[in-house]
């Protein structure tokens, strides 16, 4: 299969090949990948997906998981003319290292905030899907320059009303607390204010809807868990 061909199943999605990582015979062995050699990364840049998502019948049916129905939907169609197997970031836990492959798939490095941060979209990309194929060995040597190293002020760190971010992890209990008790918080507007802070890739920056979106399932999900 040529990446031409997973690109144009893609595009009707909003959807980008974002690499092919090989993988080696302990993640074969470990993640029960038998019979495949590699994994091709999809997913969006900016908003790329989203008026395909916007008009789905997930996004309108109002049950839960739209985003991760539509991505199940959207893979189980582009795998019919490819020969692929899909696997999905949501299934877990445990969880597929998404952003470990997506570090050796293209010029990326984790962010002081843990989202992978690419040198030209920043931190507006994530993964949708990832197909299981069979590729030819090809070591890609990428070049890791992270735009982190010359970032002096750091807005990521020191944006968060709550310093969710200021011990080298993410104090998810800290945001989802202050998210329930702040209705005018400026993250319900654009988002994580961490993340929109930061000065890379801010044409890439999600629609505010796309934000809100992520932020009310990011709250949904809390909810459920806090009962
Ligand atoms: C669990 C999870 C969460 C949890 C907890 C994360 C945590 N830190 O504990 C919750 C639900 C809170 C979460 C939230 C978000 N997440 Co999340 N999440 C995941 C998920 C499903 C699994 C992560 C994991 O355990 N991986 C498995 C281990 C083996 O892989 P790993 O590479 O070692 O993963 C480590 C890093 O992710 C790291 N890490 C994650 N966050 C942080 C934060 C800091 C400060 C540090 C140092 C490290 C770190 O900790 C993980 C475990 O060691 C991944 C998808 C995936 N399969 O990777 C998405 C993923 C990491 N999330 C993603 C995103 C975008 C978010 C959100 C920003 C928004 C969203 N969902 O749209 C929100 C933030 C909430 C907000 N306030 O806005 C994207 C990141 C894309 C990118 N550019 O890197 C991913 C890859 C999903 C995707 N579909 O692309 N997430
Ligand atoms: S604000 Fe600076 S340090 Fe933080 S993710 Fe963006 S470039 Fe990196
Ligand atoms: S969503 Fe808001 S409260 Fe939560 S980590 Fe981001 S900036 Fe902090």
């Amino acid at each position: 299969m040529k990446p031409n061909d997973m690109e144009s199943e893609l595009a009707p999605y909003g959807l980008k090949l974002r690499g092919v990582v090989s993988l080696s015979d302990d993640e074969i062995r470990e993640y029960g990948f038998t019979g495949q050699t590699a994994v091709a990364l999809v997913g969006n840049i900016g908003s790329s997906y989203w008026p395909e998502f916007a008009q789905s019948r997930e996004y309108a049916d109002g049950e839960a998981d739209p985003l991760d129905r539509w991505s199940l939907r959207v893979a189980n169609e582009v795998v019919l003319n490819l020969n692929a197997t899909p696997i999905f970031p949501f299934h877990g836990p445990p969880y597929l290292p998404f952003q470990q492959w997506a570090k050796r798939a293209e010029a990326q490095q984790q962010s002081p905030i843990g989202l992978m941060i690419h040198p030209q979209f920043g931190l507006w990309h994530s993964y949708r899907f990832a197909l299981l194929i069979k590729a030819a060995d090809e070591v890609v040597q990428i070049e890791q320059v992270s735009p982190c190293l010359d970032c002096i002020a750091q807005p990521c760190l020191n944006t968060c009303p709550v310093n969710a971010f200021s011990t080298n992890t993410y104090d998810v209990d800290s945001c989802a607390q202050y998210l329930k008790q702040t209705p005018s918080a400026d993250c319900f507007k654009h988002g994580c204010m961490a993340r929109f802070e930061c000065p890379v890739g801010r044409e890439y920056r999600y629609v505010d809807e796309q934000s809100q979106f992520h932020l009310q399932a990011f709250i949904g999900a809390r909810m459920g868990l806090d009962g």
